[in-house]
């Protein structure tokens, strides 16, 4: 291995456990495809499209050279009171994609940036209609919506809220809807479990009144907390008892959209059309960092036409909003989802997913295992005393074996890019059995 050129400490890296992985770092240095390449020249297969974001493979050519194109003609470009075209092109592709009215495009930088200007669209959309006083954002316990302060205080994961005292105010969270007794091993859509969307009314509208409720977020199916996919109906319910009380419904499709669950987006395949969607990763394959949201026409039309002309209807943007870079690299990789029909592609592959992950079902140690479109997770029993130590034991191994899958505490999730071969499956889940067996023999 070449010698490394440059020291580790300096890089706080972000959600890593710093001090085990200084000693002990796994470094990737290129891609292609299906492929990382780690600093010691071996090659790993990419089981997690990155972070669940890679959707057509890396560094696909069509993708690098348009990003090259444009850095060379119009590098970057102000988009407040200005303009240029890329963001503009891309908003009308991204329209195409979507289900309903969902008609209006608003560019951001991350997941994160998306989350937290879907909050601020709900309580601007009711505020512009007279109904300021729609002020409670309710989230749902194990959600996952990037690290703002917004996000945060609706997700729904203890230990990422913990250090932070103070988020915000007028926050509340739904029951999460995973439950071992009743929907382990489910393939798909678990059949137990669309009672708890009645939560809603009996408890959260029943407590704050829903005439003070702005919008409910949730991950139409959960990601980083480990794939927690919904049960049959409990979407569709959601979104009946939002239109009851006119409490708007965002959907967090930052891991969903983009083909990951063999549709344009999560709420295509479900059939239940939120009020808002937030977008990112798979929108420019990852290559330059972008993010989105968009609204139906009503809630559009609701901010701009309500704001005096000459005004600016919403106060809110990114300097980077739209960058051009990023716009060149969501338009070729839009192209390139659709001139390989990656989506199709990603429900085609979906029964052959599941049952390569269900195989690991007699694997020593596994609680669980579930999963939707080319989204699945293992979860693993822990070692007594020592919770996530199992789950990063697996993750160190399978790469080892040249295998990258992700995990959270103990449960390994895989997310692989939709141009997967089954071969490539089928490696993905030996190797994951293999480690497993080893493991145990070691560790019983
Ligand atoms: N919403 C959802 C549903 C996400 O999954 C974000 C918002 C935030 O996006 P940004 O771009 O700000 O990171 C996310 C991000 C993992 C993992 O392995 C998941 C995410 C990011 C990194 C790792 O669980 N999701």
């Amino acid at each position: 291995m070449p010698p490394r050129d440059y020291p580790l400490e300096p890089f706080w890296i972000p959600f890593t456990a710093n001090r085990q992985f200084k000693a002990a770092p796994r470094i990737l240095v290129s891609a292609k495809d299906m492929h990382y390449v780690a600093e010691d020249g071996r090659a790993v297969l990419d089981g997690t499209a990155g972070l669940w974001c890679v959707n057509a493979g890396h560094c696909r050519e069509r993708i690098t050279e348009a990003i090259r194109k444009q850095a060379a003609e119009l590098d970057y470009g102000p988009i407040f009171q200005m303009g240029h075209p890329g963001p503009f092109k891309v908003a009308e592709r991204v329209k195409k994609l979507l289900p309903g009215d969902l008609e209006h495009v608003f560019f951001t930088n991350s997941g994160s940036e998306s989350v937290d200007t879907a909050l601020k669209i709900a309580l601007a959309y009711h505020r512009a209609r007279g109904e300021g006083h729609r002020r409670w954002l309710i989230g749902r316990e194990r959600g996952y919506h990037g690290a703002g302060f917004g996000g945060t205080s609706v997700g729904g994961i203890p230990a990422n809220r913990r250090a932070f005292g103070n988020l915000l105010p007028y926050v509340d969270h739904l029951p999460h809807t995973h439950d071992l007794e009743h929907n382990s091993f489910s393939r798909g859509q678990p059949a137990w479990g669309a009672h708890l969307a009645e939560e809603l009314e009996h408890r959260i509208i029943a407590l704050h009144d829903a005439s003070n409720i702005a919008a409910v977020i949730v991950e139409p199916v959960a990601g980083s907390t480990g794939v927690l996919v919904p049960p049959k109906g409990y979407l569709e319910r959601l979104r009946e008892l939002c239109d009851k009380h006119g409490i708007l419904l965002i959907f967090d499709e930052v891991i969903t959209g983009f083909g990951r669950v063999g549709a344009p987006f999560a709420a295509t395949r479900f059939g239940v059309v939120p009020d808002i969607i937030t977008m990112a990763k798979g929108i420019t394959n990852a290559t330059v960092p972008m993010g989105a949201v968009a609204v139906r026409r009503g809630i559009y039309e609701s901010v701009v036409n309500g704001a005096a002309e000459n005004a600016i209807e919403l106060a809110h943007g990114y300097t980077y909003s739209g960058h051009p870079l990023a716009a060149a690299a969501a338009l070729a990789t839009l192209d390139l989802y659709e001139e390989e029909r990656l989506f199709e592609r990603a429900a085609s592959l979906a029964p052959h997913f599941e049952n390569a992950v269900h195989s690991l079902r007699e694997a020593p140690h596994v609680a669980d295992i579930r999963n939707f479109g080319m989204m699945a997770a293992i979860e693993l029993e822990p070692i007594p005393g020592k919770p996530g130590a199992r789950g990063y034991q697996a993750l160190v191994r399978a790469f080892e074996r040249g295998v990258l899958v992700r995990t959270t505490g103990d449960v390994i999730a895989m997310s692989p890019p939709l141009i997967i071969s089954k071969e490539q499956i089928d490696e993905l889940v030996g190797t994951l059995a293999s480690v497993l067996r080893e493991m145990a023999t070691q560790n019983p």
